[in-house]
C-alpha cells in the first residue's frame, strides 16, 4: 500500500469514528483543511520535476476525491441517523384509542327540576321563569307578608343595592305571571266574562341567610299556583298524588296535610308523604307547604277573591333529589365534586 492509499484509509477510519457532525468536521480539517495531510502533500510537490508533478498531482487529486467521497457519505450517514432518531422519538402509535372529550351532563337537582316541569306540564301547568333579584313588593307585599314579618329582616334575606333583594322563594315569579295573565284578559274581565284558569309552576334558585348541614344560602324551590272559579283542596291533593307517584315511580305512597301557617295562604298545610316500601318505609317525610291562596294575594293578582279561588304550594327540589337518590347530605350538591356528580349521568 502506498502513502496515498494509507492516507485515504486512515481518513475513512477517522470519519467512521466520528459520531457527531462536529466530530466529523474536526476529522475533515485534519485531512482536507489548510494544514491538513493532503494539503501538505500538495505543498511537498514543489521540488518535483514537471513529469513527476503530473503523475504525483493526479494521484494526490484522486486520493483527495476518495477522501471527499468518504466524507460526504459519512455526513449523509450521520444525518440519516439523526433523522431516524428524531422520527423514533416523535413516533405516534396511531392504533391507540383516542382521548375522549368529557361529555358532561345535568346536575342531579337540574334533573329533578326537569322531571318536575315534565310531570306538572302533563297536568297543564305552564312553567314560569324570571328574575332572581326582586323587589320588596313582588317578594313580600304582594304575598301578604306584613312589614314587620321576621322573613323580611336582614337576618333572613339578602338585600342588594338599590333596595332590591335576592328572592327568598319563587312565588314572586307566580305573582308576575298572575298579574300578566289578568292584564292580558282585562277586557274580558271588564265585560264580566270568564277568563282562563291560572295554572303555573315556578322552578328555580332562591336565597336565604342560612348555612349549615341541612341549609344552603342558595337552594331551589318549585312553587305551583292554580287559580280558577272552583279550585279546591281536593284538586290540590289529586295534583300532589299524581306528582309524587310519578316523581318517585311508585303508587305505594301516602300523602297527608298537616295544619300550618303561611302569610300567603289561608288555610295552610304542610305536606308529608310516606312510602309503603323501601328503605324509608312508613316514615312521614315533610316535602313541602301548601294552602288556599289568601284573598289579599288574589286581590294583588288583580282578581276578585269572591269570584276567584285556588291553591298554591311550594316544594323543595333539593330535598326531593335527596329522597329520590338516597343522598343524605345536602352539601354534596354544592361542592362540585365530580366523583359525586358524575354518578347521576
Ligand atoms: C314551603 C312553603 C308555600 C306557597 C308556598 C304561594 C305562592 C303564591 C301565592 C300563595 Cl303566588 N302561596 N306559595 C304557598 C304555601 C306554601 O311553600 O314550605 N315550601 C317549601
Amino acid at each position: 500500500m502506498n502513502d496515498l492509499d494509507t492516507l485515504v484509509q486512515s481518513a475513512a477510519e477517522a470519519f467512521a469514528a466520528a459520531l457527531t457532525p462536529a466530530d466529523l468536521e474536526n476529522a475533515k480539517a485534519r485531512f482536507l483543511g489548510k494544514s491538513g495531510s493532503l494539503t501538505d502533500l500538495l505543498k511537498g510537490m514543489a521540488a518535483l520535476s514537471p513529469d513527476d508533478k503530473k503523475t504525483r498531482g493526479a494521484a494526490i487529486n484522486q486520493a483527495k476525491q476518495q477522501v471527499e467521497a468518504a466524507l460526504t457519505s459519512r455526513r449523509q450517514a450521520l444525518a440519516d441517523d439523526e433523522l431516524a432518531q428524531q422520527l423514533r422519538a416523535e413516533s405516534l402509535d396511531v392504533s391507540l384509542p383516542g382521548r375522549r372529550r368529557g361529555e358532561g351532563g345535568l346536575h342531579p337537582v337540574s334533573l329533578t327540576l326537569e322531571r318536575m316541569e315534565a310531570i306538572f306540564g302533563s297536568m297543564g301547568f305552564a312553567v314560569a321563569d324570571g328574575p332572581e333579584i326582586e323587589t320588596d313588593w313582588f317578594n313580600f307585599t304582594a304575598l301578604n307578608t306584613p312589614a314587620d314579618h321576621p322573613a323580611r329582616s336582614m337576618h333572613d334575606t339578602f338585600y342588594v343595592e338599590g333596595g332590591h333583594l335576592l328572592r327568598t322563594h319563587t312565588s314572586p315569579m307566580q305573582v308576575r305571571y298572575a298579574v300578566q295573565h289578568v292584564k292580558r284578559h282585562a277586557d274580558a274581565l271588564a265585560r264580566g266574562e270568564r277568563i282562563p284558569e291560572i295554572r303555573v309552576i315556578a322552578p328555580g334558585r332562591t336565597y336565604r341567610v342560612d348555612s349549615d348541614a341541612t341549609h344552603s344560602p342558595m337552594f331551589h324551590q318549585c312553587e305551583g299556583l292554580w287559580i280558577g272559579e272552583a279550585v279546591n283542596f281536593t284538586d290540590l291533593k289529586a295534583v300532589f298524588a299524581d306528582f309524587f307517584r310519578n316523581f318517585f315511580e311508585t303508587d305505594e305512597l301516602d300523602i297527608r296535610f298537616r295544619p300550618s301557617f303561611f302569610p300567603f295562604t289561608e288555610p295552610s298545610a304542610e305536606v308529608d308523604i310516606a312510602f309503603a316500601s323501601g328503605p324509608l318505609k312508613g316514615r312521614w317525610l315533610e316535602v313541602g307547604g301548601s294552602g288556599q291562596v289568601h284573598p289579599n294575594v288574589v286581590r294583588h293578582f288583580g282578581l276578585d277573591p269572591e269570584k276567584y279561588i285556588g291553591f298554591a304550594f311550594g316544594l323543595g327540589p333539593d330535598r326531593l333529589t335527596m329522597l329520590r337518590y338516597g343522598v343524605n347530605d345536602l352539601r354534596l350538591f354544592y361542592e362540585g365534586d365530580l366523583r359525586f356528580l358524575s354518578q347521576f349521568q
